[in-house]
């Protein structure tokens, strides 16, 4: 193309992200509409769109995963990875972006989604990805159009570069002006938008808005910048180079504009990426991707609604094919059993892939999202480490049918190995399985996956909180278990001191005995005896920090057993708690909340009314205009916590916990613990 000597070639990865609900599904479906990919573009509402073609996205009328889909655009094929905008499911999105030599970030022109914006690029800045900015649904625009950077700007650390400016007939946006190409077009519905003569208002405001956007380039550009200084008009190949070099070194974000659901604005879109983005040259030598092997990455892990796994692959180097012996970054050994072309939901048996596509594999059991691929026996370093955001909200599941527990295991598994950002806690104690996630909605559509494609009924509660007690105060107390029945009876008779340890010490288990009032063989018995004991204290809860000490008993010849001493060591210790003050102990977490800075006070008041201790402020490192929040919180106040953060902080608020410690609980909040805990057990 002579407008672009530098113009990336072949096939090319490209993901659509950004804010939640911001229109990536729609504009994906504008795209293959527009390049012949489908015939209709279908519509969110109407359910019918490539993009959002799971059961479950189609129901919530959100994207829940991330999906793919290949476009034929003047001879390269451009396959789209739309990424869900929800802060809940951008774990696909992260993991992703590595093999990607673009991201079109879809946003709105509305301040309040700016935060999330800001998120969303703040993960592209750190994986250098280059990216575009696609100011969607232009067809309800008002005038804060004019106002594109004073908006946006704050989100991004690139420097905006406006590349396209709207024209008006009274308030719609019927068209733009080409910055670059310095061309007017004007839109037509579902069709290539016109070409009109620039003249008049357009024109003048076309030459000051070329002129600032020449001179973002010329920052980085002292020719151009010489250029401009003389006032000589440079040439367009000369603007267009530095567009595409500025882009694919990170230091400017171009801005372009349209209406996904009018199917506007979405071929200059792809003019763009043709002309611009780079392509898979340049993104292996971004990832550090070594020659002489074919390599691959993992972007995403399908189990297919029918059983089969498929690995979702971009091609970074060489060529892999069916029947290709592939070797993970960890030595993992896998062998391909068919190439896919996916379409959103559907899939297609097809060739080997090449360098630059992106492909399904079969069948690499052993292949995770994230990994790096190579072909024969010597791995490739991984090219990239995502590792999920730490889980904030958890769900306990239960079978609604008994039979289904074991099968519960293996579908977990498998909706884990689609998005790592879930976990699963065993929690023995409570005999209940914790599902750790990152919001409800994402564990909903867990749950809503186990019974649709598992067949699987669950109920989900709130997670049993690891509430403990101890003592305040000793007691020494005996335990005496005597019982004659028929010939042999039962005898065991102990002397326990029983004392309130330190916090976090546990259990320690001692013995005085002289003159073997208790013979040396039954002490264990003792012990076992008083573990069992303290399983359950008097309040109901585990029994911590607590020293049992054996001083005296008595036994008898013919008696006397291992039961019985255990029984009697059970004894003491169930009769003696209940009069040493018990008292319930609840674990309290060290909790970092990040949020934007004007959310700082919103989350103070949050944090007394859950009983949080506030321990410090501070500003974010490396993230300008947020703040830390350091606090501490009883466990059973973080379950719902990130519900409210996120709706204080409009989504983008989040946090990391761990614990610290167990603190006395006395008083009504105690009581009620303790209520609720027999009235479970009764
Ligand atoms: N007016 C208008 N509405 C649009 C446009 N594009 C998308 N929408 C609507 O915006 C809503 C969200 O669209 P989606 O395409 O699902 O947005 P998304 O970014 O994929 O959403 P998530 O993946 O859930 O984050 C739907 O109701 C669309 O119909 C547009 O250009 N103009
Ligand atoms: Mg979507």
């Amino acid at each position: 193309m002579a407008q672009n000597g530098t113009r990336a070639t072949g096939p090319r990865c490209i993901a659509l992200v950004g804010p939640f609900q911001s229109g990536k599904t729609t504009l994906l479906e504008a795209i293959l509409a527009r390049t012949g990919a489908i015939q209709r573009q279908g519509t969110i509402e109407a359910e019918n769109t490539v993009g959002d073609a799971s059961k479950e996205a189609r129901h919530h009328l959100m994207s829940v995963e991330l999906s793919v889909a290949s476009a034929n655009f003047k001879g390269d094929t451009y396959t789209f990875v739309d990424c869900p905008g929800s802060v809940e499911f951008v774990h696909d999105m992260r993991a992703a972006l590595p093999a990607v030599d673009a991201a079109v970030v879809v946003c709105e022109l509305d301040e309040k989604k700016v935060p999330q914006l800001q998120l969303i690029l703040r993960e592209l800045e750190a994986q250098k990805i280059p990216r575009f900015l696609f100011v969607n649904k232009v067809d309800k625009a008002d005038s804060t159009i004019h106002d594109v950077l004073r908006v946006l700007q704050p989100a991004s650390r690139g420097k905006l570069l406006v590349r396209q400016i709207p024209t008006f007939s009274g308030d719609i946006i019927t068209g733009f002006v080409d910055l670059a190409l310095e061309r007017a077009f004007v839109y037509k519905e579902h069709a290539p938008s016109e070409v009109i003569p620039l003249e008049g208002d357009a024109l003048d405001r076309e030459k000051t808005a070329r002129f600032s956007m020449l001179e973002t380039l010329a920052d980085h550009d002292d020719e151009l910048m010489e250029q401009l200084l003389e006032d000589v008009q440079p040439p367009r190949d000369k603007v267009f180079d530095d567009l595409s070099k500025e882009l694919r070194e990170g230091l400017v974000c171009p801005v372009l504009f349209g209406s996904a659901a009018r199917t506007n604005g979405v071929l200059r879109l792809m003019k763009a990426l043709r002309h611009e983005s780079p392509g898979i040259a340049d993104t292996a030598k971004r990832l550090g991707v070594k020659s002489g092997q074919s390599v691959g990455y993992v972007l995403k892990t399908i189990n297919t609604a029918h059983g089969g796994k498929m690995s979702l692959v971009r091609v970074l180097a060489g060529k892999i094919g069916d029947g290709a012996n592939i070797t993970t970054a960890d030595g993992q050994t896998g062998r391909v059993a068919a190439v896919f072309k996916l379409m959103g939901q559907n899939s297609e048996k097809r060739g080997a892939a090449e360098a630059g596509e992106t492909v399904a594999l079969g069948k690499l059991d052993h292949t995770k999202t994230g990994d790096t691929l190579s072909d024969g026996a010597q791995p490739h370093p991984p090219i990239a480490k995502v590792a999920p955001h730490p889980p904030v909200l958890s769900i306990a599941v239960v079978t609604k049918e008994r039979k289904d527990d074991v099968k519960l295991g293996q579908a977990l598994a498998k909706l884990l190995e689609e998005d790592p950002s879930i976990s699963v806690v065993h929690n023995a104690e409570a005999h209940e399985v914790v599902l750790w996630g990152q919001g409800e909605m994402q564990l909903r559509v867990a749950t809503e996956r186990l019974a649709d494609r598992f067949g699987i009924a669950t109920v989900s509660h709130k997670p049993t909180v690891g509430y403990r007690e101890t003592i305040k105060k000793g007691i020494v107390q005996r335990g005496r278990h005597k019982k004659q029945s028929g010939g042999h009876g039962q005898y065991g008779d102990v002397v326990l001191d029983i004392k309130p340890l330190p916090r976090g010490s546990g259990f320690s288990f001692s013995e005085e005995i002289k003159g073997g009032v208790v013979p040396r063989n039954y002490i264990p018995s003792v012990e076992e005896g008083v573990i069992d004991a303290l399983k359950h204290g008097p309040l109901g809860f585990p029994v911590v920090d607590i020293a049992a000490k054996l001083i005296d008993g008595s036994y008898h010849t013919v008696d006397s057993s291992d039961m019985a001493f255990q029984l009697a060591g059970r004894l003491a210790i169930h009769d003696g708690l209940p009069q040493c003050q018990p008292v319930l102990l609840e674990p309290i977490y060290q909790v970092e909340i990040v949020c934007p800075s004007e959310a700082t006070a919103k989350m103070n008041a949050l944090m007394s009314g859950r009983r949080g201790q506030i321990l410090g402020f501070d500003t974010r490192e490396g993230w300008d205009g947020w703040d830390v929040v350091r606090v501490q919180m009883p466990e059973s106040e973080i379950g719902d916590l990130i519900v409210e953060v996120r709706s204080a902080t409009a989504g983008v608020g989040s946090f990391r916990f761990k614990f610290d410690h167990m603190a006395e609980l006395m008083g009504r909040t105690a009581d009620q613990i303790v209520a609720a805990r027999k009235a479970a057990a009764a």
